[in-house]
């Protein structure tokens, strides 16, 4: 099994590492022993089904977290993040996620007496964006304390461990988002497979690009309960189809085990949701009354702390995006692998479909990122969808790689020349990307 690789970086003065170096002088007055990084993620195709046991397809890019350390044994936890000291009592703090991959490293490993930390934390990615940068914080976090603590987990292990500790937060999160920042490799885009974790790279049409766009609008996802919301709709939907068909419907949390049991094809799947689930929301009294439970038991078998009080469950609509969704993923590889002349013209159709789906039956989108997504349509992607998690964030679109500049200048006019906020942020929010490198360790 592989490691993180341990590499050499040039700290030359004005450069990244160089500037990171610096403040890390200025606040400890030593040298750091060394750096870890951990990347954000764009996810071409495949949203809200890594929870569900489905296979999605992100690429790493190349804005990242990197933290330069310096270890000890005085049991203690210092650090600073070089842009962002701001402090809003609305919103989860972002050090708690550097706590998950502390805690979670610790626990795995059972460190009984853990190295103390000196640590500078310098984040590139955009945030609340659906980049993904709060497991690229877990994971650097939980890197930097295994290095510290002289642990050596593979890359796999260290995907299945952040996946769980960064559910410490309160989000019921698939491991996508963990499984790319270790996984992920220079140049190519990978099908990330779950139970048991599994990577295959998925090469990408050379004729395309691959274009960012944020909407700025922000959504702390661990400061609601719409992502969790969607969790328990389908783990409800799952239970409901389960013993309708009569399986033992404790036993399931996830779509990709159902399908499984009943042995059926996706597109199966999509008709056995047609006949057993119906469009209209459930009432938490109906699911009780299907699933023959009281309510305090289904909170047990089925909800998390802060879906408690939802009293009204989509689970037709959700359950069909998943199942779709999962297809789609499926073709995206296939077309990848077997690249037909019109290869690009069908992935572009397959990430507009998945927008489409997002947005009308997964209800993870909002007007801005949809408005965004039909500028990018009119402005020459072959497809453009929200990624990440939504409700704000960013979408990605897939445009011919010679005419990126006129689609960058197109958007530019059409969504961030309209409002003066927005004007100023363009260069931060709409850019290019290619696939980036995974995580790692570096060394003066
Ligand atoms: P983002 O938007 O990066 O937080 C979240 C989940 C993913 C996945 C996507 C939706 C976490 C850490 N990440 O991503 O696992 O479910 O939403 O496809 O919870
Ligand atoms: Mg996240």
């Amino acid at each position: 099994m592989e490691n993180v690789p341990v590499g050499k970086v040039s700290v030359e003065i004005n450069s990244r590492y160089g500037r990171i170096k610096d403040k890390f002088m200025g606040s400890y007055g030593k040298k750091p022993d060394y750096y870890a990084r951990a990347s954000g993620r764009v996810n071409l195709i495949g949203e809200h089904i890594d929870y569900c046991g489905y296979s999605v397809l992100p690429m790493a890019i190349e804005q990242d977290v990197v933290i330069a350390v310096s270890s000890n044994d005085s049991g203690r936890l210092q650090m600073f993040d070089i842009n962002d000291l701001s402090i809003n009592k609305e919103k989860p703090v972002w050090h708690n996620y550097f706590l998950c991959g502390l805690k979670g490293l610790l626990e795995h490993c059972k460190v009984t007496s853990p190295k103390g930390l000196q640590c500078v934390v310098d984040g590139t990615i955009p945030k609340s964006a659906g980049l993904s940068s709060s497991s690229a914080l877990v994971c650097c976090a939980a890197l930097v304390t295994m290095h510290a603590n002289g642990q050596a987990l593979s890359k796999k292990e260290l995907s299945d461990m952040c996946a769980h500790c960064e559910r410490f937060i309160g989000t019921e999160g698939g491991g996508m988002d963990q499984a790319i920042s270790f996984m992920a490799n220079k140049g190519t885009a990978k099908l990330i497979e779950f139970n048991p974790l599994k990577s295959t790279d998925v090469e990408l049409p050379e004729d395309v690009v691959f274009v960012i766009s944020n909407c700025c609008v922000e959504l702390n996802k661990a400061a609601t309960s719409h992502f969790n919301i969607r969790v328990v709709e389908c783990r409800l939907a799952s239970q409901i189809i389960a013993k309708t068909k009569g399986l033992k419907w404790r036993d399931f949390k996830r779509f990709a085990d159902v399908q499984k049991a009943l042995g059926l094809t996706l597109d199966e799947a999509v008709t056995v949701v047609k006949e057993i689930l119906h469009p209209e929301p459930y009432t938490k009294e109906e699911v009780c009354g299907i699933l023959e439970v009281t309510a305090d038991e289904l909170a047990q078998t089925s909800l998390s702390a802060n879906t408690l009080d939802v009293k009204t469950f989509k689970l037709h609509d959700r359950a069909t995006h998943v199942f779709s969704e999962a297809n789609r993923v499926l073709q995206f590889k296939r077309t990848c692998d077997l690249k037909p002349a019109d290869a690009s013209v069908v992935l572009g159709n397959l990430m507009n479909d998945s927008h489409t789906s997002c947005r009308d039956l997964y209800q993870c989108s909002c007007n801005d990122l949809d408005r965004l997504v039909d500028i990018c349509c009119q402005s020459g992607a072959l497809g453009s969808r929200l990624t990440g998690a939504g409700w704000g964030g960013c979408a990605v679109s897939m445009v011919p790689a010679n005419q990126v500049d006129s689609f960058i200048k197109s958007v530019t006019e059409k969504y961030y020349g309209k409002d003066d906020r927005l004007k100023e942020k363009v260069t931060k929010n709409l850019f290019a990307t290619q696939p980036g490198g995974g995580a790692a360790i570096y060394v003066e």
